[in-house]
């Protein structure tokens, strides 16, 4: 056996690069690189072969170890999970800092390879610096707290264990069923240790992606279902954008005519005006999805986790003899809600589907097609009514989301995560394409906004990105900001500033609580409570002090005319949007389980009781 002789990092790293990804005969570098923060617990291991390997693993810098996970899977995410990318940062708090990156990528279904440093294999120098001492066991770390918010865990207590652990994690991180955070923790000593590692390990390795398709006996079954509906739709999810099969499911929902409504991973797999679209449905959906949803008696799910804001907690769908068929390339989410489950990709599903439905003629009949056409019409015209806004405030958010709707191209991309606007952007902005609406909602992680636009504009420079943030989720993780003027990368960003946690105070109130610790105000000493005067922050100072390009608007004139000079501009942007901090986008016949206090003297959390459970009686146990 030809060997080199090798750090563990060293072949670690000339392993990832490496490794290749194909599908439907497209192959590419499965790494686009790697982020990574350097302290004691890497920058001699990890940090030394990096810099000697150098182009084959580019290396990129970020501000901050959360920040750079979430970074990675908005790349991977906008490669539709064929290319990713690799994380190291040091032992204990850098390690950790990760932590909430990881649960956001597992959460989301997306590929991201984590490499903490760990403490030392050999236990000598222990307690060492950011050691957090188990007193229950030596073998264990910090680093243990990824094992539930990974798909693989390993930690490499010597440099052969490499051999066998690093394809495995190949495996879990190319197969788009299991894939996730995959995290191989490194003792900062098993880093620099050297092996004789086989020439082979090193070789060019291709990971084949192939498109998993239903036994004929499944499809069948799949197909009498349908066959047998008469009010049928199709949810889309996120699993139709990975395979690709958006145009395919454009068309299957024409020919057959069942209206499609999609979920917030899902939105931009049919444009919003093509016919069959019904717009969003759930907690967040609109009127005409919700309402084919509560009457539908088949409901299509494909690609879709089916999460309690995609069946509203369980009552979106009523109907009595209610069958769900779920098309899942992952057994778990294929199951979900007593689902006759399809395993299998959505592309082939639909393919495989076609020719059985055409054999019975299938078609729904056109009375509902004229019902699912009154209804869209209906929505689109709600819609626009938001996006006009309200005579006397001078900007709501919904008008927002409009005038930078307006402004955009149909291949620009929109990024958010977290607060009021992931909700009002399901609703109201208008996806022409299947990559130009990027919110992450699986785990709708504050802080993945900026990070993420930054991660899409790597995996298509071509695109110009607009990270819609609100206050909140800009003060909570900003600096990925300074990553992108770095890289020459330009997001533009339009912080969305009404003054606080709007969308959490909006919920504490419709709970029967009073306003209570959610806004950005100062401590008024006279009640030692947070109800003093609001706190005026300028975020356009804030990114200009950054190096950005900054503006503010508090108009629908300046924001429109702070879009056009953001676009002119080549480096990054912030535009600093203030909004209305009382007027929210109504609910559209939707419901989201939160449970009310059940004892309290507060007359407003009574009546919020009665009305929770009156609601709840709707909720089914989808079994
Ligand atoms: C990391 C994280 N912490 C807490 C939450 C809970 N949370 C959801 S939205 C929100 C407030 C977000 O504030 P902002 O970005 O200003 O948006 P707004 O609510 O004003 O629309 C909070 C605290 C979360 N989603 N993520
Ligand atoms: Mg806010």
């Amino acid at each position: 056996m030809k060997t080199v002789r090798l750090t563990t990092a060293q072949a670690l790293v000339r392993f990832l690069s490496n490794q290749y990804i194909e599908r439907d005969g497209v192959e590419q570098r499965m790494f686009a690189g790697m982020f990574g923060i350097f302290g004691h617990g890497n920058v001699s291991g990890i940090g030394q072969a990096l810099e000697e390997v150098g182009d084959d693993l580019t290396y990129f810098r970020p501000q901050n170890e959360q920040a750079m996970v979430h970074t990675s899977i908005a790349y991977a995410r906008m490669k539709n999970r064929l290319q990713m990318m690799a994380c190291t940062s040091s032992v204990g708090p850098g390690a950790l800092n990760m932590i909430t990156g990881a649960g956001t990528a597992t959460v989301n279904r997306l590929p991201v390879l984590l490499l903490p440093g760990d403490t030392f294999a050999n236990r000598i120098p222990h307690p060492v610096l950011q050691q957090l001492e188990y007193p229950l066991g030596q073998d264990v770390s910090v680093n243990d707290c990824f094992r539930p918010v990974s798909r693989y865990f390993d930690r490499i207590q010597r440099p052969e264990q490499l051999l066998s652990s690093a394809p495995e994690a190949m495996r879990v991180l190319a197969d788009p069923a299991e894939t996730g955070a995959v995290t191989l923790a490194l003792p900062e000593d098993t880093q620099t240790e050297s092996f004789d590692c086989p020439d082979s390990f090193l070789e060019k390795r291709v990971h084949r992606i192939v498109r998993q398709i239903a036994p004929e006996s499944e499809l069948r079954y799949a197909a009498a279902l349908i066959g047998a509906s008469e009010r049928p739709i199709i949810v889309a999810g996120g699993g139709v954008i990975y395979s690709e099969a958006t145009s395919t499911l454009a068309h299957f929902a024409d020919e057959f005519g069942i209206p499609v409504v999609t979920t917030q991973a899902g939105n931009g797999s049919m444009p919003w005006n093509h016919p069959w679209h019904a717009g969003p449905v759930g907690s967040n959906g609109g009127l005409a999805a919700n309402k084919l949803a509560a009457e539908a008696d088949l409901v299509i799910a494909i690609g879709t986790r089916l999460s309690d804001f995609t069946t509203a907690s369980h009552t979106a769908f009523q109907h009595s003899d209610l069958r769900i068929l779920s098309i899942n390339v992952n057994a778990m989410d294929a199951h979900k809600a007593g689902s006759f489950p399809l395993i299998c990709d959505a592309w082939e599903a639909l393919l495989g589907l076609t020719p059985l439905l055409q054999a019975q003629s299938f078609r729904t009949d056109a009375a509902y097609g004229d019902a699912v056409e009154t209804l869209v019409r209906d929505w689109n015209a709600a819609v626009d009514e938001q996006r006009a806004g309200v005579a006397d405030i001078t900007l709501t958010q919904a008008q927002a989301i409009g005038i930078v709707n307006d402004a955009t191209e149909p291949t620009d991309v929109v990024v958010c995560a977290a607060g009021g606007m992931p909700g009002d952007l399901l609703k109201l902005w208008r996806p022409l394409d299947p990559k130009g609406y990027h919110v992450e909602y699986g785990f709708s992680c504050m802080g993945y906004e900026i990070a993420g636009g930054l991660g899409v504009k790597m995996a298509d420079p071509d695109r110009e990105v607009y990270v819609m943030v609100g206050d909140g989720s800009y003060l909570m993780l900003n600096t990925e900001l300074v990553t992108s003027l770095a890289e020459g990368l330009k997001i533009n960003l339009v912080v969305v500033d009404n003054s606080g946690f709007q969308c959490i105070r909006g919920l504490q109130m419709s709970c029967g609580s009073p306003s209570f610790g959610n806004e950005l105000r100062y401590r008024d000493p006279a009640t030692n409570r947070l109800e003093g005067e609001l706190i005026p922050i300028d975020f356009a100072a804030n990114g200009a002090s950054l190096g950005a390009a900054a503006f503010s608007a508090s108009t629908p004139a300046e924001l429109a005319s702070a879009l056009e000079l953001a676009r002119r501009e080549t480096r990054s942007t912030v535009i600093h949007v203030r909004v209305d901090k009382d007027i929210r986008v109504p609910g559209y016949n939707s419901w989201w389980d939160v449970p009310i206090a059940e004892v309290s003297d507060q007359p407003g959390v009574q009546e919020a009781l009665s009305a929770y459970k009156e609601a709840r009686e709707k909720q089914r146990f989808l079994y």
